[in-house]
């Protein structure tokens, strides 16, 4: 439940139900999945804000192959397995501040049960019907292709190897509803956002005729079992997607609950550019089946994709919230993440970025901005200003660039233009910071005769930070709460905040605290590359194979004999350029002085080994190693997880001696 920190009452509007995607649980969420959990919020909160009557709705998808397999190789059952992730994912919403009402799981047994009764109604209805597939199988998707869909033998989607599948299966009858679906599209233009997306849905997909889609699956069992044929479950997406109903009370057999009959259809989808085809064409389509209305929108947004290079869990570089947040905290990543998402493309994020829009937007203009304010307003009045009403024309100025902030920001939040919305608001607390240059306080504070106008300048500033603070509430609750405590303030009603000099008087802390500090970059990045170094060498770790020692069949004393060993004594040890393995040792053997080149860099520095002693093969044939003729093995153990230890003699003995 929120805490209401807004100053009065803003009238309650019409009710507006948004979801996000429902995340797989089949491991830790990065930022890019994170990334949509903290936009819908925004919006959430923006609308909460605006005075509508929000219900948002998240969640995970627990069922189907991939995490099926996922368990198996974790050594698990598949709930042991989406009960841990989920719990995960639901601690990464919280840590980010994701206000949702409702956090389903598709594994919840009223869910479950719905999707079982949904099944049923349709099979009744024979939109659904039993045939048998052939065709393959993308398991990262969880999605069927037949053989003409592939791209070079791959699928479609991701690019990725699919598997050979052929079995008895449960269809929809997806070609029926076309032409509904089409006709629906023109009549409710505003139904796909961004409207690039739409014009793929219909060329792509719609135009080329939609085939029939597979809706069960027998080749494994974690999903919902149908109920009348318990060998098949029912495939995950229409599983998924009907959490949006089954979430606020749908009832296949009724009416559904009350909030059922208050919430739908529901006012946004968010979603993935990815999973658009989902949630325009499958989903509608279901819905129309049902008799159920359809959503008012279904947004389809970039992703977050890493800058300088790809994610990838082996190097240990893949950007988690909970790592960000530790080192920038909540509202900073929140920040960067809405910002860094241009509406129709993808957005970057790496480390140095997002420090870079710390210092540069939240550290230098708002957080400036805010302790300048405070700390004049306490020097020269002693903490408290009210509007003396000596006005300038540079006053205007800043004022009209204020107020026209909300309705800026408005339109861009109705566009679901989150970036835009913010960089307007930014605009103002810019415009803020170059009103103290122009008005310079510090010089009215010298002439007494200007105290009422050096009162209106700092009035204005604060009736400024006020209302710019209060629009950027949702995007950064916690800071902007602060900041405003920091004023004496509440979040500024929605429909006050048009009303510049609403405050008859405005009083600041004697204490301010500082919002951002600003980042030492180096000093971060030093600290996070280590993290990043220390993540990859416990990931290979945990993936290097265990070496077993193999069993050799056995062999006779003649075998051994033809192996000639001798003790050598390490008389000069290098590195070989262009390795980082291999070192180049002069190993004195009796009256014969050798080079030998082993793969001990990793475990021994060249120096350790000067004036070692240790055991050779001595016979075998001189072998190239990056261009170095090695003439001899050194011995060593290696224990399973790749230590290696040299073999010494025992008690001192001389180079040269045999060993037997
Ligand atoms: O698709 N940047 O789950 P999911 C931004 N279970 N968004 C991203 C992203 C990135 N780098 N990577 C993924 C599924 N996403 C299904 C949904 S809904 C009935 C079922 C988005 O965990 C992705 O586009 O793979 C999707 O909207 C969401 O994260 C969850 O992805």
């Amino acid at each position: 439940m929120m805490k209401n920190i807004f100053c009065g009452e803003t009238n309650v509007k019409e009710k507006y139900y948004l979801t996000t995607a429902i995340a797989y649980t089949s491991g830790k969420p990065h930022i890019g999945n994170t990334y949509e959990a903290i936009l819908a919020d925004s919006v959430a909160r923006f609308k909460r804000y605006q005075g509508y009557d929000v219900f948002f709705q998240t969640g995970t998808d627990e069922h189907g192959q991939k995490i099926e397999e996922k368990a198996k190789s974790a050594g698990v059952t598949p709930k042991e397995f989406v009960d841990k992730v989920a719990d995960e994912i639901k601690g990464i919403w919280d840590l980010v501040g994701v206000s949702y009402d409702k956090f389903i799981r598709t594994t919840d047994k009223d869910h479950e049960k719905q999707v079982q009764k949904i099944f049923n109604k349709l099979y009744e209805k024979g939109d659904i019907y039993k045939g048998s597939y052939e065709g393959w199988y993308c398991t990262p998707c969880e999605s069927f292709w037949t053989e003409s869909q592939l791209v070079d033998g791959k699928c479609p989607d991701c690019g990725r190897e699919v598997q050979k599948s052929k079995e008895e299966a449960y269809f929809f009858k997806m070609s029926k509803y076309a032409d509904r679906l089409l006709e629906y599209y023109n009549e409710h233009p505003e139904f796909i956002l961004p409207v690039s997306r739409k014009n793929e849905m219909v060329n792509n997909f719609l135009k080329p005729g939609l085939q029939d889609l597979c809706v069960s699956r027998s080749t494994f069992k974690w999903g919902v079992p149908v109920d009348f044929d318990p060998k098949h479950v029912v495939y995950v997406w229409l599983d998924a997607l009907t959490n949006y109903i089954t979430g606020i009370g749908y009832d296949a057999d009724g009416e559904g609950s009350d909030l059922y009959k208050k919430l739908w259809p529901a006012d946004v989808h968010i979603i993935g550019k990815d999973i658009i085809r989902f949630h325009t064409i499958y989903w509608p389509i279901f819905l129309m089946a049902l008799d159920v209305p359809l959503p008012k929108r279904v947004y389809g947004h970039g992703w977050l994709l890493q800058d300088g290079g790809k994610m990838s869990k082996s190097k240990g570089n893949v950007m988690y919230a909970d790592d960000l947040v530790s080192y920038f905290g909540k509202d900073a990543v929140r920040y960067y993440v809405l910002t860094a998402m241009p509406q129709d493309n993808d957005g970057l994020i790496s480390w140095e970025s997002v420090i870079d829009v710390i210092n540069s937007e939240l550290a230098n203009v708002f957080g400036n901005l805010v302790s300048r304010t405070i700390a004049m307003t306490n020097k020269y009045f002693g903490g408290k200003v009210s509007d003396s009403k000596v006005i300038e024309e540079v006053d205007n100025d800043l004022k009209q660039v204020v107020v026209s902030a909300v309705k800026k920001v408005t339109a861009k939040m109705d566009e679901f233009k989150i970036a835009d919305a913010i960089s307007e608001i930014l605009t103002v607390f810019r415009r803020a910071n170059k009103y103290i240059d122009e008005t310079m306080p510090w010089v009215l504070a010298k002439d007494e005769s200007k105290s009422d106008r050096l009162k209106t300048v700092l009035y204005n500033l604060c009736e400024s930070i006020a209302i710019a603070t209060s629009l950027l509430y949702p995007f950064i609750p916690d800071t902007c709460e602060k900041a405003l405590n920091m004023f004496n303030l509440n979040v500024r009603a929605f429909d006050k905040l048009e009303t510049f000099g609403l405050e008859d008087e405005i009083s600041v802390t004697q204490n301010p605290e500082i919002l951002f500090a600003r980042i030492d970059a180096k000093v971060v990045m030093e600290s996070v590359n280590k993290m990043i170094e220390e993540r990859s060498a416990a990931l290979k770790k945990q993936e290097a194979p265990v070496k077993e020692a193999v069993k050799k069949e056995q062999i006779n004393i003649e075998d051994f004999g033809k192996v000639e060993l001798k003790v050598g004594v390490v008389t000069a040890c290098e590195k070989v350029e262009k390795s980082k393995k291999l070192l180049k040792l002069t190993v004195k053997i009796g009256d014969e002085v050798r080079t030998v080149v082993s793969g001990i860099a990793l475990a021994y520095s060249p120096e350790y080994l000067v004036g070692k002693k240790l055991a050779l093969v001595t016979n075998l044939k001189p072998a190239k190693l990056c261009g170095i003729l090695s003439e001899g093995m050194i011995l060593c153990a290696e224990n399973s997880e790749g230590k290696l230890a040299f073999l010494t003699p025992e008690t001192d003995i001389e180079d040269g001696s045999g060993i037997f």
